[in-house]
């Protein structure tokens, strides 16, 4: 293609994103338009399947049949969201086994939250409330990403997101209802989880290297330290509601701007666990590999079955 031609189908491709169309896999798109893409869904479905780890620590030691039953339905719904996230990002014409061979061997990245430990009953109530609030609060603009299946596959992940962030924080409420050990239950779960949960939303924009792009590119719609700080808005009062304080000396109501201020973040613990070297990072990655290792039997039968009945067809049709 000569460079005219390239020059012509990027100003389309410009002129699309500037009239709010979805890109579809089979459009023409910049390549670094298709690799970003590859490299945040794909990340964002390692960390759906990674995420589950942290809350599947209590599925067996839930503490009645009702909270068994909402936490099971949850971590199964994770699964499916990076199943979808996993075939949104094969469109772009790369495979399944690549994409898992990228987080096995450490080359792609998945949210630094689950990193950290899932240490009390009350960190399910903890993580649903705040993790999966963040974690709504990124989405809910990537249901209007420039990317078709992207976009798409938000919309149902969000619905399911905003189950989860209300049977955690239901787990809080009842926690900070009950007996004085319990709110303390609450309240060290919260004192664990604010900072993770605000580093969750990734660096600054001043050291963001990716949001400019995007935003151009309408994948992202809103930056790193707009998402923080409406999440931060949003969820103050319900801390207050719950009758917990936030772990922040810093945090103030600012009149002027309509928006609380908050202290420093500790960017160097969020570029440690971004780098390996958080809390739960060995043990998370062992797990994922020791699944894909154990689970090599399974594969081998199920592509030996596909086979046999190929054979079957072919020999019929002959
Ligand atoms: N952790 O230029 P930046 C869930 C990396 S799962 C680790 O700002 P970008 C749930 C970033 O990748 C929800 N790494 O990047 C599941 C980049 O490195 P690379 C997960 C992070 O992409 C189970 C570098 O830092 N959500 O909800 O513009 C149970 C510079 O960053 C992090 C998503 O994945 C981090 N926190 O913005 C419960 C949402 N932050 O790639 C709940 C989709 C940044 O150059 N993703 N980095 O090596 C996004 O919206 C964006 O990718 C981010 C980062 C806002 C996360």
């Amino acid at each position: 293609m000569s460079e005219k031609e390239v020059k012509n189908l990027e100003e389309v491709f410009e002129a699309r994103i500037a009239r709010d169309e979805k890109i579809e896999p089979k459009d023409w798109m910049p390549e670094k338009y298709r690799q970003t893409h590859i490299r945040q869904m794909s990340q964002h479905a390692h960390s759906e399947i990674v995420g589950m780890l942290p809350e599947g620590n209590w599925i067996t030691r839930a503490p009645s049949l009702r909270r068994k039953a909402a936490l099971l339905a949850k971590v199964q719904d994770e699964a499916g969201h990076g199943l979808y996230l996993y075939s949104a990002c094969e469109t772009l014409g790369i495979s399944r086994d690549e994409l898992y061979e990228q987080l096995h061997s450490g080359k792609a990245k998945y949210s630094s939250i689950f990193n950290y430990p899932t240490v009390t009953w009350a960190d399910m109530g903890a993580v649903g409330w705040l993790v999966d609030g963040a974690a709504i609060i990124n989405q809910v603009p990537l249901c209007n990403t420039s990317f078709g299946p992207y976009a798409r596959a938000m919309v149902r992940v969000c619905k399911e997101e905003s189950f989860h962030q209300r049977q955690g924080f239901e787990i809080m409420l009842t926690l900070c209802r009950g007996s004085e050990e319990q709110k303390a239950m609450a309240q060290d779960a919260l004192n664990r989880w604010w900072w993770p949960s605000l580093m969750m939303l990734g660096p600054t924009d001043a050291e963001s290297v990716h949001t400019e792009q995007s935003m151009k590119w309408k994948l992202k719609r809103k930056s790193n330290d707009e998402l923080r700080q409406q999440f931060i808005d949003q969820t103050v009062p319900q801390a207050d509601l719950l009758g917990i304080t936030v772990p922040d000396p810093d945090l103030k109501w600012n009149e002027e701007t309509g928006h609380y201020d908050f202290g420093e973040i500790d960017w160097d613990e969020f570029w440690q666990v971004v780098k390996g070297h958080g809390p739960c990072n060995k043990e998370r990655m062992n797990a994922r590999v020791n699944a894909w290792n154990n689970g090599e039997w399974v594969r081998d039968a199920a592509m030996a079955h596909a086979e046999k009945n190929a054979n079957k067809k072919v020999a019929k049709a002959s």
